[in-house]
């Protein structure tokens, strides 16, 4: 009887451990068969009444039984706990893949890269200056003494320098025309691009912060001729097309004589359009002869030295390129116009 009921638990336990996969489960069959109060437990109790005979038949068969399933349990405890791992570890290859983002230069960046390529392979050193400037370098020296009216054309944005001292966020890039004649000797012919702000209200074609583009070259005898040329050249091959430059006379401070010049319209050639407004020509930047009083300014003697400078908008001649009708865009940080170029 003992013995039959010994194979029923064996039998009974094979048929539940069968579809087992989950280790609480198994936990609970492991109490249940192997556990001090199991069935097969409370039959090994029942051997002590037998005779010797069915003692030594039925001891063996019951521990078999106890260390046979004791071992399954074990065997199958540790197949779930490798599974899992497994299944932990598992990498599922059809899971789409994190984007990583990936920044680029900005597209001003990108220009101002460009005009230095293009400039250094004429043979053009680069420099750069200060973003604040004193009263001195960005005026005084350029031949813009205080209370002159010419003044008002940069509208500034003043600041209190550590000492007290007037400075100001550079309205223009010219103030390194002073930096670098007093550190260089002519012959040369140097360009800076860099950042500049204004006080101004803003509009389509106005920022408060921009860049702008100076080129200077000063020699024994340098003539307009020869900045209508290197115009000429360096927008030709800005534009990737013929490109013409006029100029007009205007007035600056430190140049004499002054000109404002213009390029042919890249959108009709010159034909007339509605982007140069019918005219053939954009505007681009002013430009002349360097004023011997900001020769003299610099430490040159007067009247020793010829020279020509010029500047325009870095953003007026990118908004040209890529027909962007809005200076706004630039630098207002929308990731969506950003990211076009
Ligand atoms: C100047 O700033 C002179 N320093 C340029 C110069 C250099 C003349 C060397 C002669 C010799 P102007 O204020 O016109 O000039 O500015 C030059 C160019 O900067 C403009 O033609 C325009 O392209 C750009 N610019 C001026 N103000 C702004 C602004 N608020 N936003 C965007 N671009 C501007």
């Amino acid at each position: 009887m003992l013995e039959q009921k010994i194979l029923n638990i064996k039998s009974e336990f094979l048929g539940e451990i069968e579809n087992v996969s989950d280790l609480d489960v198994l936990n609970d069959i492991r109490v249940k068969y192997l556990g001090r109060k199991s069935e097969l437990g409370e039959a090994l109790k029942g051997l002590k009444d037998l005779s010797v005979d069915e003692k030594k038949k039925i001891g063996p068969l019951a521990n078999e039984v106890k260390n046979e399933i004791a071992s399954k349990i074990d065997a199958l405890e540790k197949n779930i706990k490798s599974q899992a791992s497994l299944l932990k570890d598992r990498i599922d290859v059809t899971i789409p893949g994190k984007k990583k983002e990936v920044g680029h230069l900005h597209l001003i960046t990108q220009i101002q890269s460009e005009l230095i390529d293009i400039f250094s392979s004429m043979g053009f050193d680069v420099t750069d200056g200060v973003e604040i400037e004193t009263e001195e370098y960005n005026f005084d020296k350029l031949n813009i003494p205080e209370n002159h009216p010419a003044r008002d054309a940069w509208d500034t944005f003043w600041i209190k320098g550590k000492d007290g001292e007037r400075k100001a966020l550079r309205p223009h890039t010219s103030p390194m025309q002073i930096h670098y004649m007093e550190s260089h000797k002519p012959p040369f012919r140097v360009i800076a691009p860099g950042k500049c702000f204004r006080n101004e209200a803003t509009d389509a074609s106005h920022d408060h912060t921009f860049y702008q583009f100076e080129a200077l070259v000063v020699g024994d005898d340098v003539n307009v001729g020869h900045f209508k040329n290197i115009a000429q050249q360096f927008f030709s091959m800005f534009f990737k097309k013929d490109v013409d430059v006029r100029i007009r006379p205007s007035f600056f401070p430190f140049t004499e004589p002054s000109f404002e010049f213009d390029i042919s319209c890249t959108v009709c050639d010159g034909k007339g359009c509605s982007t140069c407004g019918r005219t053939g020509w954009i505007e681009i930047g002013g430009a002349g002869m360097v004023n011997q009083a900001v020769f003299e300014a610099a430490g040159y003697e007067k009247g020793r030295y010829q020279g020509f400078a010029w500047g325009f908008g870095i953003e007026r001649i990118a908004m040209m390129r890529h027909k962007i009708d809005d200076i706004r865009l630039f630098h207002g940080g929308d990731l969506r116009f950003i990211k076009q170029f």
